[in-house]
């Protein structure tokens, strides 16, 4: 045991009780395994240790613990789990390279110009086009039941295609996903099994990691395609991620990105950028349709901002739009749709002067429970009230009670990006139409890597004006 500065011992991070060979693993077995992961942190408060096959990870929920772990200087982000299983098609791209390794420094450097404000007005009209398709397609079938995570997953898929790499996956053309679609769920599906399996279990499915192996292969050829193609075409009159990274040098020594690298970009914003900001659209339909009042209220301002006619949105426009900012975030706060990310210790070091940790120790910060945490948020942290997203509110609180964009430097990229999307899609669709739920419906949480509601859907009722 090692002794603390006030002469204190340190203890272990406590733990529930083992199972004898097994672990903790039959804790988090589950069909509802987001559901038991709030439970579990009910029962065995802010902070535990859950050994899990071959890692043993910390799961954390007190706003003090977590304000100690966005400390860079002590804890550095961990790529570990399902992050881990995914690098094979992600590679040193953005979300799956260490800090240390030379492509992630190159690439944020280089990509941060892409989202810029410059860069986001070349994005605003996309994000207005999808969402006028969107419009119409729900105009096109009236008094259909919508099934809120695929239809929004046309719309988020066609904007991170077109403005990532000028490319159109067709989602308005057809009813079905694209082809390539389901190549990529599938990898992600493996992914997200392989993870939960031990290393021994998974040579047992050879099936399993051929398909991975090929589909990988079929990802890459598409993408390779699309970065030649785009060499060819005159790229400099086109503004996307994959135009600014074949051409912008990094500011620091001029270097420019690989093609292999470049094509670990397009992937992680593909996986990144586009099942985040559906999830997020589904679960605010949800509560808006819960809280007329709220939607009321919103409509009411998206109606004065635009006027009698519809018309193409400024940034202007959408800062006039804030209480919308404010629904997305409230919704973010109850169910962030990338559920939490993983830190680990510098160096071998205490946690709240009274644990003691080493560098193997993997810190999941759980969001969901942290943005529901009664320290932070008061007595009735479930209800939905997009008031606590006010100017004044946001101030008289410290900011690391919300951060479902991650923290410090390996925080999300695309945020303002997600949040303009988001903004642009609300604000139309509160425009246009009156939304109708299903009174009988409960809500229940999909994990795959991203949360969305299960079986979410509701109707979009024409407004007269
Ligand atoms: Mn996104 C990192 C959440 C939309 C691209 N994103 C992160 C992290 C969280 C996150 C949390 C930190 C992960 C970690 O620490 O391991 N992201 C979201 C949410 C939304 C979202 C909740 C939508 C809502 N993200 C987007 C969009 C894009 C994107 C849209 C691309 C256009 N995100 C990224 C990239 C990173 C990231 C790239 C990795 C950044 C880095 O480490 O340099």
């Amino acid at each position: 045991m090692t002794q603390t500065s006030d002469g204190n011992h340190l203890k272990k991070i406590p733990s529930p009780v083992k199972f004898p060979i097994v672990g903790h693993l039959p804790y988090v077995l589950s069909r509802q395994p987001f559901d038991r992961m709030l439970q579990l942190c009910e029962r065995y408060g802010d902070l535990f240790n859950l050994k899990l096959l071959d890692d043993s990870v910390v799961i954390v929920s007190d706003p003090d613990v977590v304000e100690e772990l966005f400390d860079e200087s002590r804890f550095r982000k961990r790529v570990a789990g399902i992050l881990e299983s995914i690098r094979p098609i992600a590679g040193d791209g953005l979300i799956t390279a260490e800090d240390h390794e030379d492509n992630w420094g190159r690439a944020h450097r280089i990509l941060k110009l892409g989202f810029g404000r410059k860069a986001m007005s070349d994005y605003l009209p996309i994000m207005m086009r999808q969402t006028e398709k969107l419009i119409q397609w729900w105009r096109d079938r009236p008094g259909q039941a919508i099934d809120a995570n695929q239809d929004f997953t046309r719309l988020t898929l066609e904007i991170i295609g077109l403005c990532g790499f000028d490319f159109s996956f067709s989602s308005f053309e057809q009813e079905e996903p694209h082809e390539f679609m389901l190549t990529i769920d599938s990898i992600l599906a493996e992914a997200t099994i392989s993870h939960q399996l031990p290393a021994w279990v998974n040579q047992l499915r050879p099936g399993g990691v051929r398909r991975m192996k090929e589909n990988i292969e079929a990802t890459n050829a598409v993408f390779d395609k699309i970065i030649a193609d785009h060499h060819l075409n005159d790229s400099k009159e086109r503004s996307s991620f994959l135009a600014l990274m074949l051409d912008a040098e990094d500011p620091r020594d001029g270097s420019k990105l690989s093609k292999a690298n470049i094509r670990y970009q397009l992937i992680t914003f593909l996986i990144a950028g586009h099942e985040t900001t559906r999830s997020l659209l589904s679960f605010t339909l949800y509560y808006l349709i819960k809280h007329p009042e709220i939607c009321r209220k919103a409509q009411s301002i998206v109606d004065e901002v635009l006027g009698d006619a519809p018309r193409d949105l400024s940034f202007q426009d959408l800062s006039r739009l804030s209480y919308l900012q404010q629904i997305l975030m409230e919704s973010l706060r109850l169910w962030p749709t990338a559920p939490g990310f993983m830190v680990s210790p510098r160096s071998d070091t205490s946690i709240q002067s009274k644990y003691s940790t080493t560098t193997d120790d993997i810190f999941f910060i759980f969001l969901a429970a942290l943005h529901r945490h009664p320290k932070a948020w008061g007595d009735n942290p479930d209800s939905f009230d997009p008031d606590r997203f006010g100017a004044d509110a946001i101030r008289q609180r410290p900011s690391h009670v919300f951060r479902p964009f991650g923290n410090g430097k390996r925080s999300c990229i695309g945020q303002h990006f997600a949040m303009t999307e988001a903004q642009v899609a609300l604000t139309y669709i509160l425009y246009h139409f009156d939304l109708q739920g299903d009174d009988s419906y409960t809500l229940q949480v999909d994990h795959s890597l991203t949360i969305k509601p299960k079986d979410f859907f509701f109707k979009a009722i024409p407004r007269s004006k």
